[in-house]
């Protein structure tokens, strides 16, 4: 299946992002993790925090049993979507994305702005769909499957906080207006595309995700 990819293949250490100069910081093969420098600005990420706020609310995760959306335990930070190019701010960031890892806009999901406080954190799991889970199917008929994921920090904790890949013992520092990338070609652990966020234990932490599926999402 092919999923979307910075081009790195002349290990460029900046990448064009149409409206921005994005700094290749990292980047992993297997399971396939690249992390960026400089995604957003700082005044970017001020603004989708202030936008997110007043239309938090407890982060509900899609249920694959049902195909519907319930509160989580694995999953204790507060959040919530934009529409896709909400607003000229959303927008200009969903075009750098789709440029910067060569993937339609249209084949992305709503902007999610997730906060969390000391204590709060998201157990590992997978951003795609368990295909063994009955309500899977429908999931999948608007757009697909997940094939890879964008986290954006958009506010830095203190201490904690970090993205996790514990296949392969990586932790990402959720530095304000970085980025981490990962892609997985199939749903399956294979992938090793396993990643949680690790507890913050002092201050707080915002990030913006975008997830991008197979085809448009409606
Ligand atoms: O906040 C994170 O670091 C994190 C970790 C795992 C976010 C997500 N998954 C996600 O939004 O899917
Ligand atoms: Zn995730």
């Amino acid at each position: 299946m092919p999923v979307p990819d910075p081009s790195l293949d002349e290990a460029p250490l900046y990448l064009d992002a149409g409206d921005r100069r994005v700094c290749v910081l990292q980047a992993m093969y297997n399971p396939r993790v690249v992390v960026f420098g400089g995604l957003l600005s700082d005044e970017e990420c001020e603004q989708l925090v202030e936008l997110a706020k007043p239309r938090l609310a407890r982060s509900l995760t899609v249920a694959t049993r049902t195909g519907g959306e319930e509160v989580n335990a694995d999953r204790t930070s507060n959040g919530m979507f934009f529409q896709r190019g909400e607003n000229a701010l959303v927008r200009r960031i969903e075009q750098r994305i789709a440029r910067l890892v060569n993937w339609p806009e249209e084949n992305g999901e709503g902007l999610q702005v997730l906060h969390y406080t000391p204590g709060t954190e998201y157990k590992p799991h997978y951003d795609y769909f368990d295909p063994h889970e009955p309500g899977t199917p429908t999931i999948l008929k608007r757009g697909g499957q997940r094939v890879a994921t964008i986290i954006m920090y958009l506010g830095e904790p203190e201490k904690g906080g970090g993205t996790v890949f514990p296949d392969v013992h990586l932790e990402v520092a959720p530095k304000r207006g970085n980025a981490v990338f990962f892609s997985y070609e199939r749903a399956h652990p294979a992938t090793r595309s396993l990643h949680g966020g690790s507890p913050v234990t002092a201050g707080e932490k915002w990030i913006a995700t975008k997830w991008l599926r197979e085809r448009r999402f409606e």
